[in-house]
């Protein structure tokens, strides 16, 4: 079982490269066996993809506002809300989905300066409508995601730009570290994403000092990790090795994700945990780089005030 569980990581891994973020978090899954039969996208790609597939299937995800068919609409909507539809290959707006990690559409929003990202949970209407109270938290660009898979479809995620007006303030990247605070949570990270490569990454909570052993499940796990690529936002969505109640997942204070990254260059990862009935989420920059040997600190100069309250040696892999 085991070593079905890490091949499955595995082809997550490999998969995540290419935009698939739900259905291959399925591959996960005990029943992972079936994956080739089940999932057409796998079977596609491994067995010969059409010349379609192939285009896209080495696309990050994120990076197109249409994909087989499917195109990512904003509609507009009232103050205070952020509504779209995904329009389907005949033209109308899709009304069937099928859930994924608990929901049907998962968005997420970030600036282009890779600064406040927000993942929701918008309501469907029944043309097609989703709406959500925005979370495009003040003016900026802005790039939206959609997560989802359409029922009979592949998983996709679209991405479109959304401008908010008002005074832009561009802020810079912060520093790579390896250690992060949110709401009284000190986050911890360790492991090096490297091109082309799995690589573990593991996150590690704990509070006033203490290592957190019992984080919640948040939409069927103890951690969603997205990142979010630096210069294009080319999305990258990665799942924990290991869910609750598998038997061998334990709620904290380590979660462990697979994750492989397209190519070098900067990366903005966002980890959503859930402890105290709340949901948080710290971000990391890290760097991947193909000389890397992997597992080390992230590569990085001087931290820069703000962004980096702790050097944490000592929680790498080194
Ligand atoms: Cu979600």
């Amino acid at each position: 079982m085991n070593t079905v569980t890490r091949l499955g990581g595995f082809a997550l891994g490999l998969a995540a490269v290419f935009g698939a973020a739900y259905g291959i978090g399925r591959v996960v899954d005990p029943a992972a066996p079936a994956v080739q039969s089940r999932h057409d996208g796998g079977a596609a790609h491994t067995s010969g993809p059409t010349a379609h597939d192939e285009v896209t299937d080495r696309v990050p995800g994120g990076l197109l506002v249409s994909d087989r068919g499917y195109t990512l609409v904003p509609v507009a909507a009232p103050a205070g809300e952020f509504a779209f539809r995904i329009g389907g290959p005949d033209g109308r707006p899709v009304t069937r989905y099928d859930v994924a990690h608990d929901k049907r559409m998962h968005l997420i929003v970030a600036r282009r300066d890779l600064s406040g990202f927000r993942h929701v949970h918008p309501d469907l209407a029944p043309d097609g409508t989703w709406r959500v109270d925005t979370p495009l938290a003040g003016p900026g660009q802005w790039r939206a995601f959609a997560d989802f898979a359409p029922t009979g479809g592949e998983p996709l995620i679209l991405g479109v730009d959304v401008t908010v007006p008002g005074e832009l303030t561009e802020r810079p990247l912060p520093a790579p570290a390896t250690s992060t605070t949110v709401d009284g949570y000190t986050v911890t990270l360790a492991g090096t994403p490297q091109p082309g490569r799995t690589s573990p990454l593991t996150l590690t909570v704990s509070r006033d000092g203490q290592p957190v052993t019992d984080l919640e499940p948040y939409l069927g796990a103890y951690g969603h990790l997205v990142a979010l690529r630096r210069g294009d936002l080319a999305y990258l969505h990665v799942h924990p090795d290991g869910t609750p109640g598998d038997g061998r997942t334990r709620p904290g204070p380590e979660v462990t994700f697979l994750a492989e990254v397209p190519s070098a260059g900067s990366y903005r990862l966002y980890l959503d945990f859930r402890h105290g009935g709340r949901v948080h989420t710290a971000e990391f920059t890290v760097v991947a780089d193909a000389a890397a040997t992997g597992g080390g600190p992230t590569p990085g100069g001087p931290s820069p005030s703000g962004s980096a309250e702790h050097g944490t040696p000592g929680h790498g892999h080194n």
